[in-house]
């Protein structure tokens, strides 16, 4: 980055600085991941300076024969990864994806059915202060206050109450399997659309470790940095006959020029992800989300629905003295990042809550197994019970630099 440090050395600065903090702590951002070296070159490639509005082979700008080259590569390697009949790889981000199949199929003040965001939704699954939540009439299901689980029972008698054009699954905090099918039944029972957000899930579902919407959703919409570990951006998938509206919406509709340096990126974690290494990368981010929470079950904690199926898991803190908030900050101190998070039927207020969210693709990319994923619970266990005893934090924030000084990020 000689250039940078020339020219910029604010910038190059905050850029070492950001290494650094993702080389010194343990990243336990259930949506964050490390994109390889080859992901970040494609993204800082010269595909930066191109306009290529439009689809390949059919732009409306010159020069654009290498552009076509990317889309039609990343558009290949996700349909061979998911086996989705169209996809579309100019979603700038999940949320833009999901705007663009909205808009593709409903009218403003057409009813949705979503999983509420206090329950573990996402915002653009109808919450009240997003888009999807002003456009549409939006009703929300959620999970079971005793289980934890998704209850389908609700879904079924909501839909049938609420009459959805759309019925949205997928969510942000929930880490139990999906199951797809029965939210297609229920969608096809009421005559809804069903559309499958898997941002969070993409990579399990590429590995072929948690089932797959593809088969029985309308659409299915992904962000592609998460567990797919490739740049930060947004996918779409659908059936043959939506491919036109769906289409139309991204461009001319609601977004102008892609990012072409981003596709190309996407191109380049979709090969990674068709490689034999990721199947058994997403295999290990599952057992160690397991260990984890097996590790924090162990030393007293209590996870939400009693543990995890898939990257994350709710560590539930109504029991324990801290909030979420507290927590949070407490384990940053020690060096480990994770997010305050409420759990479904929290009293505590968003900015409070009384859970934190955890996930394991970051540290699995690093290397980080179940020996590890122990001490991360020990060490965990040791901060939310000692939160204010400045020792204790701080002799686990040497165990945290220990642990992340033997395995090092862009070796
Ligand atoms: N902000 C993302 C997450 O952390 O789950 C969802 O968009």
């Amino acid at each position: 980055m000689e250039n940078l440090k020339k020219t910029d050395p604010d910038i190059y600065n905050a850029i070492q600085g950001e290494t650094r903090r993702e080389q010194e702590k343990i990243l336990l951002i259930a949506s964050e991941n490390y994109a390889s070296k080859a992901v970040l070159e494609a993204q800082g490639s010269v595909f930066t300076n191109k306009y290529a509005e439009g689809y390949p082979h059919k732009r409306y700008y010159g020069g654009c024969e290498y552009a076509d080259t990317v889309e039609e590569l990343a558009i290949n390697r996700a349909k061979e990864i998911f086996g989705a009949e169209h996809v579309n790889v100019q979603p700038h981000s999940g949320s833009q994806a999901n705007m663009a199949v909205y808009f593709s199929v409903l009218k403003p003040g057409d009813p949705i059915l979503g999983m509420g965001l206090s329950n573990g939704g996402h915002l653009t699954h109808g919450a009240s202060v997003n888009f999807t939540g002003m456009i549409y009439k939006a009703d929300y299901y959620g999970v079971h206050k005793e289980t934890g689980y998704i209850d389908m029972d609700e879904v079924k008698a909501l839909a049938e109450k609420h009459k959805p054009k759309m019925i949205v699954v997928g969510a942000s905090a929930y880490s139990r399997t999906i199951d797809f099918k029965a939210f297609s039944d229920v969608a096809k029972s009421v005559g809804a659309y069903l559309m499958a957000d898997i941002a969070h899930i993409a990579g399990l579902i590429a590995a072929g470790i948690h089932p797959s919407p593809v088969p029985y959703a309308d659409f299915v919409t992904s962000t592609t940095h998460k567990t797919l570990r490739g740049p930060r951006g947004g996918m779409i998938m659908c059936k043959s006959e939506h491919a036109k509206a769906v289409d139309k919406l991204i461009f001319p509709g609601i977004q102008g020029g892609p990012l072409v340096h981003v596709i190309a990126a996407k191109a380049v974690a979709f090969k990674e992800a068709l490689e034999p290494g990721f199947k058994d990368y997403q295999k290990r981010v599952v057992s160690n989300a397991a260990k984890l929470a097996e590790g924090l079950i162990k030393r007293g904690f209590k996870i939400f629905s009693g543990g995890t199926d898939n990257h994350l898991m709710l560590v539930d803190l109504r029991d324990m003295s801290v909030t979420g908030k507290e927590a949070e900050e407490a384990l940053d101190k020690a060096g480990i990042t994770a997010n305050k998070n409420a759990i479904p039927h929290d009293t505590r207020p968003p900015a409070v809550t009384s859970g934190i969210r955890l996930g394991t693709p970051c540290v699995t990319t690093r290397g980080f197994g179940p020996e590890e994923m122990d001490e991360i619970a020990d060490i965990i266990a040791a901060v939310i019970k000692n939160s204010s005893d400045g020792s204790v934090i701080s002799k686990m924030n040497d165990r945290v630099k220990a642990l992340c000084d033997r395995h090092p990020i862009y070796k």
